[in-house]
């Protein structure tokens, strides 16, 4: 699929989640530089990746990726880029896997985990940690666009027992439920440890901080902010009204699809690195996102 259609899909959130994003956005510019055929790759390409990264704006695994192929591809001759997308994708899905090995370990048998929204990677460490373990799992609506009922399909067709709850009944069930831990996956880690995930999280995590239950966040490190370490806020996307009702004549609505987590309110980020505190956000930026921190010269800027 070109890039074009990529951004659309990803705007209408056809494609959604924060490492298919990523994915998608990969095999999109893979496909765009082995079918080039004008005679300004650079320029064009970027073009490409700036399309890209404006389709959506919180999670910060798409500007990532679209970055690291656009320094990629100044870097190294065209005819390797395929190959060397190619090594980046195998790159991230065996994070995912490692994440969900390592994540696994923090999951007894006979726990029960809460989880928010539709994420791969805690997915991923469900599906892992069942394979030895017997767990419970009680996942959210997530309004408005209820991506919890795709949690919930996939846990039920993997014969995971699982329970489907309104966004409202989270402190509740926590209780009711004897909740072990909370697990979700995240959208962008800020350099202070902050995390931004669908919205809701915030609460659930405070809820969950109130009750002393463990909040375990699994996440990749290509969903570091590079952008936050030079001082950069994350911006949160606002979704159409639409997604909350139709119009109701006088009334104001607001329907931001992310929040801010603080860092004391989670307890670890398992990466494919292994487990961190989430303070140790900037050690994992710097040391990860050195080709982002390089300042380059880039020849493209000229042919604008
Ligand atoms: P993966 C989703 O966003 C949720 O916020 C979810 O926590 C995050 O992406 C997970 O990403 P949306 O695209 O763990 O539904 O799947 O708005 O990478």
């Amino acid at each position: 699929m070109d890039p074009a259609t990529t951004a659309k899909k990803i705007k209408s959130m056809e494609i959604r989640g924060a490492l298919e994003l990523a994915f998608a956005a990969a095999n999109s510019l893979k496909e765009y530089s082995k079918a080039y055929t004008g005679n300004d790759f650079l320029c064009d390409f970027e073009k490409q990746g700036k399309l890209l990264k404006a389709s959506r704006s919180t999670a910060v695994s798409l500007p990532n990726t679209v970055d690291y192929i656009l320094y990629l591809s100044r870097e190294f001759p065209r005819e390797t880029l395929a190959g060397l997308i190619d090594t980046f994708i195998e790159k991230q899905q065996d994070a995912l896997k490692r994440i969900a090995r390592i994540a696994a370990k923090r999951i007894k048998s006979g726990d029960t985990i809460m989880t928010h929204c539709n994420s791969m990677t805690a997915l991923e460490t469900i599906a892992e940690a069942a394979k030895t373990k017997k767990i419970n799992v009680i996942c959210t609506e997530t309004r408005p666009r209820n991506q919890g009922y795709l949690t919930a399909e996939y846990l039920a067709k993997k014969k995971i027992p699982v329970t489907l709850i309104i966004d409202s009944a989270v402190r509740y069930a926590m209780k009711e439920f004897k909740v072990d831990k909370v697990l979700i996956g995240a959208d962008t880690i800020a350099a202070n440890g902050a995390v931004a995930n669908k919205i809701g999280t915030s609460q659930i995590a405070a809820i969950a901080h109130e009750l002393n239950i463990p909040v375990i966040v699994a996440c990749e490190t290509l969903k570091f902010s590079p952008q936050t370490y030079e001082g950069q806020m994350i911006e949160i996307e606002e979704r159409s009204h639409s997604e909350i009702r139709p119009r109701l004549k006088g009334v104001k609505m607001w329907n931001p699809a992310f929040d801010f987590t603080q860092p004391e309110h989670i307890d670890i980020i398992v990466t494919e690195d292994g487990v961190i505190s989430p303070h140790m956000a900037y050690e994992i930026i710097k040391e990860k996102f050195a080709w982002e921190m390089t300042p380059r010269v880039c020849k493209i800027s000229k042919s604008k």
